[in-house]
């Protein structure tokens, strides 16, 4: 069993309380790693350690010697690519195929991209007149924000957390990271890389725990914490941001979705099944991206929905590293009560379930992990819950459409706005519906194809804020405007 502590300042430590809790493998419900709980103390020590660092070395470094550093972390992860799976297939129990193709390498190349956006990315000048002729000139310099809180969610833990620590030790920041309670194994790991590579201490800290009235709570109150970044939900984005209104602190959120998926009877019959496949099922559902509203043009609605159901009744469930197997379980029991949960809802609001709804047979231990099925309803209201709240499990509903208009104002009917999926043979058109969807992010046929260097982020209550590529220098610093009076 895996004993993972807190990283602050460098040191591994435990909590001064000796409080600790436990992760459960999502797999099998067996008790996998027993973690530290930070308490205030430890997240005051980690402020102090982020301070001093800003102020120590790490805040005299030149750019050029902090790129060197964040290209050493990158190598280093990708040196140590099988601890960092390994790590992040306890926590998540996904597939390993998804953690060498996509998640872990992902994360490498946060530290990468991001050091190679603030070598190159220049600040504005101008020139302006003044009365006496002579003019000024302004230019723009930018720091370093400050001390960043950097709170995660569990769903794709390495990706999505260096996502935010790459761009902000690129801007000179140094951060206190908050793991998810259900996935802190891979932000650990990183503080062994920080310290290989010679990252100085302080700069990266990690502080384990819960949310309120624990690590999250007493991480985003935190006064010495000049900005936070923020992925998960949106009622925990709602509470981060009264924490963050004391002392007017800055906050980039990614949030929640409840995202569409647009099927036209032109499109290419096939991709698109495969399409709205992945981005239904992916990672069981658990992507943010991911789609839970299918809208299919009706000439092609029943071969469609035929289709997608022969494709979810053809996973295979089984362990990360079963070469049989193609699908993991969900994150926790908590997890998955709250999907059956809408499960049954859905029953009782009348769709009718083209496939799945319930817990596939399970063979010896895995009988007690957190398995489900992949679900396809169809036949309900747009009113109905499944089709309004995010499950952010592997299940959507299909409803068939009749025109362009239409399809537009189903797909925006939601509070939601974080991404869409467009499929159809018919460039003109996925254009014109693409520039309508009030999303952050649109894929006109595919899904979760994204260069770190575009900006993401989601409207209305998915998110404040872009990040990725120079967008995320708006967050990770401040400009300040120098004038020269000539
Ligand atoms: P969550 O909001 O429950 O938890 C996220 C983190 O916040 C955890 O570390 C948790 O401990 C912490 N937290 C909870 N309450 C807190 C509080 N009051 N103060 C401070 N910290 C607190 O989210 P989750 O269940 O871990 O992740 C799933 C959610 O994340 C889904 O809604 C999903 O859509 C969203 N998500 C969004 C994006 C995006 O880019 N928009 C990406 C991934 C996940
Ligand atoms: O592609 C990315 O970098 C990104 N932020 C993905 C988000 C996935 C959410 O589950």
């Amino acid at each position: 069993m895996r004993q993972i502590q807190n990283f602050i300042g460098g040191e591994f430590v435990a909590a001064a309380s000796g409080k600790r809790f436990d992760k459960r493998s999502p797999l099998d419900n067996r008790v996998i790693a027993s973690i530290a709980e930070a308490g205030q103390a430890e997240v005051d020590a980690a402020v102090k350690a982020a301070r001093s660092a800003l102020h120590g070395e790490w805040g005299g470094l030149t750019t050029d010697q902090r790129v060197e550093l964040l290209y050493g972390v990158a190598n280093e992860i990708t040196r140590r690519f099988e601890d960092f799976v390994e790590a992040e297939m306890a926590d998540t129990g996904q597939p390993r195929h998804v953690m060498t193709n996509v998640f872990i390498p992902r994360g490498a190349a946060n530290f990468k991209v991001f050091a190679d956006v603030v070598k190159n990315v220049p600040t504005e000048a101008f020139q302006m007149a003044t009365p006496d002729g002579r003019g000024a000139l302004n230019y723009g310099i930018r720091v370093p924000k400050g001390v960043i809180g950097v709170v995660c969610p569990w769903n794709a833990p390495f990706l999505l957390m260096t996502w935010k620590v790459g761009p902000a030790l690129a801007c000179g920041n140094t951060v206190i990271v908050k793991p998810s309670e259900e996935a802190p194994n891979t932000a650990t790991l990183l503080g062994e890389v920080m310290n290989a590579v010679g990252v100085p201490k302080g700069v990266y800290n990690v502080v384990n725990g819960f949310g309120p009235d624990s690590a999250g709570e007493f991480l985003t109150r935190h006064p010495g914490v000049d900005a936070i970044t923020f992925t998960g939900e949106t009622r925990t984005g709602t509470a981060i941001m009264k924490a963050a209104s004391e002392g007017m602190r800055d906050v980039s959120f990614e949030l929640g979705g409840k995202n569409a998926g647009i099927v036209f009877a032109d499109a290419d019959f096939d991709a698109a099944v495969d399409g709205i496949f992945r981005s239904a099922f992916l990672n069981s559902g658990q992507v943010c991206l991911g789609t839970e509203r299918v809208y299919v043009e009706r000439p092609i609605f029943e071969r469609f929905v035929q289709a997608l159901k022969e494709k979810a009744e053809g996973v295979k469930f089984g362990r990360p590293d079963d070469h049989h197997a193609d699908y993991g379980p969900l994150i926790s029991q908590e997890h998955r009560q709250k999907v059956l949960s809408y499960y049954r809802k859905a029953v009782e609001e009348g769709a009718t379930v083209v496939t799945g709804g319930g817990v596939p047979q399970m063979p010896g231990a895995l009988a007690e992990g957190a398995w489900v099925q992949p679900t396809i309803w169809t036949g309900l209201p747009e009113t109905a819950s499944v089709v309004r709240e995010e499950i952010f499990g592997p299940c959507c509903h299909i409803r068939p459409f009749d025109s362009e208009n239409e399809v537009v104002a189903l797909a925006n009917d939601t509070d939601y706005g974080l991404s869409t999926t467009i499929w159809t043979t018919n460039l003109a058109r996925a254009h014109r519906v693409a520039a309508r969807v009030e999303v952050g992010i649109t894929w006109i046929n595919s899904w979760f194809l994204r260069d770190l260097r575009t900006a993401f982020g989601g409207s209305k209550q998915s998110g404040i804020g872009r990040e990725g590529g120079v967008h995320s220098l708006e967050f990770y610093t401040e400009t300040r405007n120098i004038c020269v009076k000539l």
